[in-house]
């Protein structure tokens, strides 16, 4: 018989001492590393209390499939409280990211027909190929400039600038201008207002929503602001786009961009593709531009892959024609190669689901709820409904927020610290030995080799809850090697190991250079 939850090891026992003590040890940027620490120290599964917030935590990809076999139709992952918290201070409405329940159902389903159906996502080629040809002509450009036949930069602001004019090139299906030599302010103010949100998350990622917003902390206004920013150039860009197709000024013969589609369709209410839409332009970024990068980096060190990868692109090319719709589905050691880059530096530290049905883990019973035993929860609780009360005492910042009950109307999100969070160690994963022979090794061909992979590329989550960008993001980022492959030698500068940042998303932790070198 399955052995009880409570006794899972790991030391769960004192979430606020288990904060400080993260806090102290420097941990905010080390998520990943403390995570693989815990996995060599408990074994396969372990508990974990940080804050107020609980979680049991898995690396073998047989438990990971044991979870997303039980996530039901309605799945729900942790959602970030300070974002949560965001859009109920300025009442924003949510997009799929963080709706529950069949609010994020009808939404999700919609989307999905514009941004990820097979028919819909060739559409895309085009559009991104085009703002891959521009950045190549700019590295060229650039080569020129230098007089020294090659291009050596920390590249990370040039593929912020590519990944955020690719997501809005199909997204409004117009040009940003993103890779000429004069940058949009207004654009680069919105790629400084990502990253910022993404730095301003971390810090309070373990604390609940309502004590975030009555702490009002210099990291809290930041946080603010960055969000303001996005939503406020977001809306410029589909205010556009929506006045465009009002007077008629949308050519209805190419492609007009998801947001059109989505607005002629007619079947979600505006500020529902609003919200979501504003979500895919942020989530466009940071993503596709920091795996890239790593992308580069990797193909740089091992010389012999970049070498038969080019093989690969070229041969494509000459049997395609140039067509890359046909070459896309040829190259495959090229999307392998992606594949092998997320395994060793995903964006995501770890994959979460809310339990609602009892699952048993390396033969422990999770049960869905979180027994109540647990000597924090009183305090937890009382820090949760602090925010409450000052409202109702004429707390701090009273006109701007909606009241408890408008936000449980937004969406039902039940207490979750009454829930069991079940997260998926996908950095850990990726570099253990167990599940990836020699994981240190950068080595595309492993995803190639015979052998199941059963729930081993798990980058983009699973399921119906997975990244609703992934289509976006994968056609990007093979076009953009493809077209890189085709013109230039990646090389890498210097020997300087570069180790792994968690900033919410995972990045490099010092600037990696670069040189692109004309074939
Ligand atoms: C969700 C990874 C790019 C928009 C997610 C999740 C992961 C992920 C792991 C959670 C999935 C789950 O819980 O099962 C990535 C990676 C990317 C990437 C590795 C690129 C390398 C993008 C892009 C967009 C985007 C380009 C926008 C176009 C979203 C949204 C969600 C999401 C909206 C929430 C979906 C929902 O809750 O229904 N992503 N992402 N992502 N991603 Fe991405
Ligand atoms: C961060 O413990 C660490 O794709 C937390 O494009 C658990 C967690 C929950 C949700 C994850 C988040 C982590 C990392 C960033 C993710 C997010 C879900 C979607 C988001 C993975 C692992 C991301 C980057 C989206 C962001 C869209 C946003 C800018 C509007």
């Amino acid at each position: 018989t399955p052995r009880p939850f409570n006794q899972l090891p790991g030391d769960w026992r004192t979430g606020w001492l288990n904060l400080f003590r993260f806090w102290q040890e420097g941990g905010l940027n080390n998520v990943h590393h403390i995570m693989a620490r815990k996995f060599q120290q408990f074994g396969p599964i372990y508990r974990e209390k940080l804050g107020a917030y609980e979680s049991v935590n898995i690396i073998s990809p047989q438990d990971a499939a044991t979870l997303f076999q039980a996530e039901g139709s309605l799945p729900e992952r942790f959602s970030v409280p300070p974002w949560v918290a965001y859009r109920d201070f300025r009442n924003k409405p949510y997009g799929v990211l963080l709706k529950t329940g069949e609010a994020w159902r009808s939404d999700r389903l919609m989307l999905n027909k514009e941004v990820l159906s097979p028919q819909v996502v060739e559409g895309f080629v085009p559009l991104l190929s085009q703002v891959g040809e521009d950045f190549i002509r700019r590295a060229q450009a650039q080569v020129e400039k230098s007089g020294r036949e090659h291009w050596t930069a920390d590249f990370t602001h040039e593929l912020f600038r590519f990944a955020l004019e690719s997501v809005c090139h199909v997204l409004y299906g117009e040009r940003l201008g993103l890779l000429q030599d004069f940058v949009d302010p207004d654009a680069q103010r919105f790629i400084d207002a990502v990253t910022l949100m993404f730095h301003t998350t971390s810090p309070m990622l373990y604390l609940p929503p309502n004590l975030l917003r009555h702490l009002n902390t210099k990291m809290w206004r930041d946080h603010v602001q960055a969000w303001d920013a996005i939503f406020s150039q977001a809306d410029k860009c589909i205010q556009n786009v929506y006045r465009d197709l009002r007077l008629q000024r949308k050519s209805t013969k190419e492609y007009m961009g998801i947001l059109c589609n989505l607005i002629m369709r007619d079947k979600l209410p505006l500020e529902d593709i609003r919200a979501s839409v504003t979500e895919m332009m942020a989530g466009g970024v940071d993503t596709t531009s920091m795996t890239l990068q790593w992308a580069m980096f990797e193909l740089a060190r091992s010389p012999g892959v970049q070498e038969q990868l080019r093989a690969e692109v070229l041969a494509a090319k000459r049997e395609a024609e140039g067509d890359r719709v046909k070459m896309l589905k040829t190259i495959r050691l090229l999307k392998a190669t992606i594949k092998e880059t997320l395994r060793l530096h995903p964006v995501a530290v770890t994959l979460q689901r809310y339990t609602t049905q009892e699952v048993i883990l390396q033969d422990y019973r999770i049960p869905p709820k979180v027994s109540k035993a647990t000597g924090s929860l009183l305090t937890l609780t009382w820090l949760w409904d602090l925010g409450d009360m000052g409202r109702a005492a004429g707390g701090c910042m009273p006109s701007l927020h909606p009241s408890k009950a408008a936000w449980r109307a937004q969406t039902h999100r039940p207490d979750p610290s009454l829930q069991t969070l079940v997260q998926v160690g996908l950095y850990a994963m990726g570099r253990d030995p167990e599940v990836f022979p020699k994981p240190e090794q950068f080595r595309p061909q492993r995803w190639l080799a015979a052998g199941p992979k059963h729930f081993q590329g798990l980058s983009f989550g699973f399921g119906p809850r997975q990244c609703l960008g992934r289509r976006i993001a994968e056609l990007e980022m093979q076009l953009f090697l493809m077209q890189i492959l085709e013109n230039f030698k990646i090389e890498t500068m210097r020997a300087v190991e570069i180790g792994t940042k968690f900033d919410l998303i995972l990045i490099p932790d010092k600037p990696i250079y670069l040189t692109l070198r004309p074939l």
